[in-house]
Order: C-alpha cells, then sequence, then structure tokens
C-alpha cells in the first residue's frame, strides 16, 4: 500500500480521499478550510496543517482544488506541496485545471518529481461509488505504476502523453453546458408555448438530452438545485474551453454562449447551486425577455 497524500476535499476529493483511505493507502490530507478534512481523520487519516506537511515523506501527492489559480497556490505557496515533495514522488493533477496549467506545473516542478494529469469524468454519487473515469495523461510507466492507487478511485484509461488528461476533460466538458442550456431553452420554450411543464419533461427524456432531462428533472420540479457538480465549476470549465480554444486558434460560438449564460447565472448568486440550476436562470430570463 502506498502512501498518499491528498490535498484538497471539497465535494469531489473528499469522497475520493475516503477511497483511498477505504482501500488501505496510508493517507495525510489536507484542506484550506480545516474542518473539511475532520471526518477523514476521524476515519483514520492523518491531517496536516499545510500542503506541504501532507506532501512529506508521500509516495503520491493528489492534487484536487478549484481551478488553476488554487492550483498554482496550493503547489507553489511557501507551505505548499512543492515544498514537501521528495525525490522520485509523483504528483497526480486531478483537478480540471486545462492542459496550459498542466503544461506550467511540469515546467516548474523538478525534474525527479513525477507528474501525471488525471482529471475525472462523473460528479458527487460516482466520487462515492468509485466509478469515475480517470483520464490519465503521463508516460505509459507512471501510468502502470499507478494504475492499481487510481482504481481505488475510478476507472482509470490511459489517455496520452502529458496533458491528453486535461485536454480531453475539457473536450469532455465543452458538451455539458451547451446541453444544459439547450435543456434549459426547450424548457423556457414549452413555458412560453404553455406546454405543461411534467410533460415537456417527458418528451425531453425521449430526445438527444434524455440522459440530462431523466438525470436532472428532481431538481427541476422541486426547483431544489443540491449540487452534484457546482454551478460555478461549470462556468469555470466554460472559461477553461474558449480561453483554450482560442489558444489553439479556432472560435467555438456554442460554448462562448454557454458561457456566457454560465456567468450570468453566477453574477446572478446561483454559483453554489448546482450547474442544473442554469435551466432555472434560463427561465427566468425567458420571462423578463421584452415581449
Ligand atoms: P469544491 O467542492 O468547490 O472544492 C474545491 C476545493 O478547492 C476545496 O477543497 C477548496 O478548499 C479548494 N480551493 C479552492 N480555492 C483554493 C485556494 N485558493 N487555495 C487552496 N485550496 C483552494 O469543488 P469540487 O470538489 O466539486 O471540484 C474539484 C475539482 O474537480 C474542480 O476542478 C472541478 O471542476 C472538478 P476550501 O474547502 O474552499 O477551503
Amino acid at each position: 500500500m502506498a502512501k498518499v497524500a491528498f490535498c484538497g476535499l471539497g465535494l469531489m476529493g473528499r469522497p475520493m480521499a475516503a477511497r483511498l483511505l477505504e482501500a488501505g493507502h496510508d493517507l495525510s490530507v489536507w484542506n484550506r478550510t480545516a474542518r473539511k478534512a475532520r471526518p477523514l481523520g476521524e476515519a483514520g487519516a492523518r491531517v496536516a496543517d499545510t500542503a506541504r506537511e501532507a506532501a512529506q515523506g508521500a509516495e503520491v501527492v493528489i492534487t484536487m482544488v478549484a481551478d488553476e489559480h488554487a492550483l498554482e497556490e496550493v503547489v507553489w505557496s511557501d507551505d505548499g506541496v512543492a515544498a514537501g515533495t521528495s525525490f522520485g514522488s509523483t504528483l497526480v493533477e486531478m483537478s480540471t485545471v486545462g492542459p496550459d496549467a498542466v503544461r506550467r506545473l511540469r515546467d516548474r516542478l523538478p525534474e525527479d518529481v513525477e507528474l501525471i494529469d488525471a482529471p475525472v469524468l462523473g460528479s458527487v454519487p460516482a466520487a462515492e461509488s468509485g466509478t469515475l473515469t480517470i483520464l490519465v495523461g503521463g508516460n505509459d510507466g507512471a501510468f502502470e505504476h499507478h494504475r492499481d492507487l487510481l482504481s481505488a478511485i475510478g476507472r482509470p484509461r490511459h489517455v496520452g502523453p502529458l496533458g491528453a488528461g486535461a485536454a480531453l476533460k475539457l473536450v469532455f466538458n465543452s458538451t455539458l453546458g451547451a446541453a444544459m442550456a439547450a435543456l434549459g431553452e426547450a424548457l423556457a420554450l414549452a413555458e412560453a408555448l404553455g406546454a405543461d411543464r411534467a410533460t415537456a419533461l417527458d418528451v425531453l427524456e425521449g430526445s438527444h438530452l434524455a440522459t440530462l432531462a431523466r438525470g436532472k428533472r428532481d431538481k427541476v420540479e422541486s426547483g431544489s438545485y443540491d449540487p452534484n457538480f457546482a454551478l460555478g465549476m461549470a462556468a469555470k470549465d466554460m472559461r477553461l474551453v474558449t480561453e483554450a480554444a482560442e489558444r489553439a486558434g479556432i472560435s467555438l460560438e456554442v460554448a462562448a454562449v454557454a458561457r456566457r449564460l454560465l456567468e450570468e447565472a453566477v453574477a446572478a448568486g446561483r454559483s453554489a447551486e448546482d450547474y442544473s440550476a442554469l435551466i432555472a436562470h434560463i427561465a427566468e430570463r425567458a420571462r423578463r425577455a421584452p415581449g
């Protein structure tokens, strides 16, 4: 069993770290807001005061934080991960931060620290049940070496060299904002045309958006958007998608609109709600529209 440090115990990080503990790994944990680490401490993990302390002596350090700015802070601050990593250890970056942030990390990390990017597909229920898909970028040897460890968290799939996991995560997430916006517009249209919402949802469950319509139906009908995947994170992802596209020299029109709608919903105070609250935001927007 490996000596592992897990930094970032948010909605996703906490259940992922819990699975490593249950699998028998020797686990140190750290989170900026210390109280979130307590349940893991009670379950047997060592709770560190700083990311540096968590990383000290660990063979593998996992980061699972909000975005590229959080990652920068967690790795490079005086008490950060980089100050604690030792020769031959591996940093496994699992947040959604895009390939550029992974490249910047590689450029600054010492050569004797291995880096793999391993963002995940799936939200809290999949994190709890260990059924996340893990998109791993890195060399063959590093992937094989860490396959068993990652299998405690989900289903690792080697998708290419360093940065390939982060890139494919953006490819995957580019569809989420657009699909949710399309579902929101379909329901806004149903309302505007006087169609019954429950019947509209029944019909949409037979559409190309079936999985989304079915999966988010309870939230839409109850109007209560407890987060499985926070809207603020979806807005951040669509920002990363459009920025990556721009740097690659292409323009993505639908993604740009989805980003704008999500950012509007954040400005309207919906950041901590589930990203399906975009449906409610679009409905409100449609009701306000002239005419
Ligand atoms: P959460 O539940 O919002 O958790 C975010 C985590 O990132 C949480 O541990 C935060 O610590 C941490 N964070 C955020 N900013 C910072 C800074 N500046 N320094 C240190 N730590 C920070 O998100 P999820 O768990 O749903 O998602 C995590 C990633 O997976 C994200 O990239 C998603 O897009 C996919 P806090 O508890 O606020 O102190």
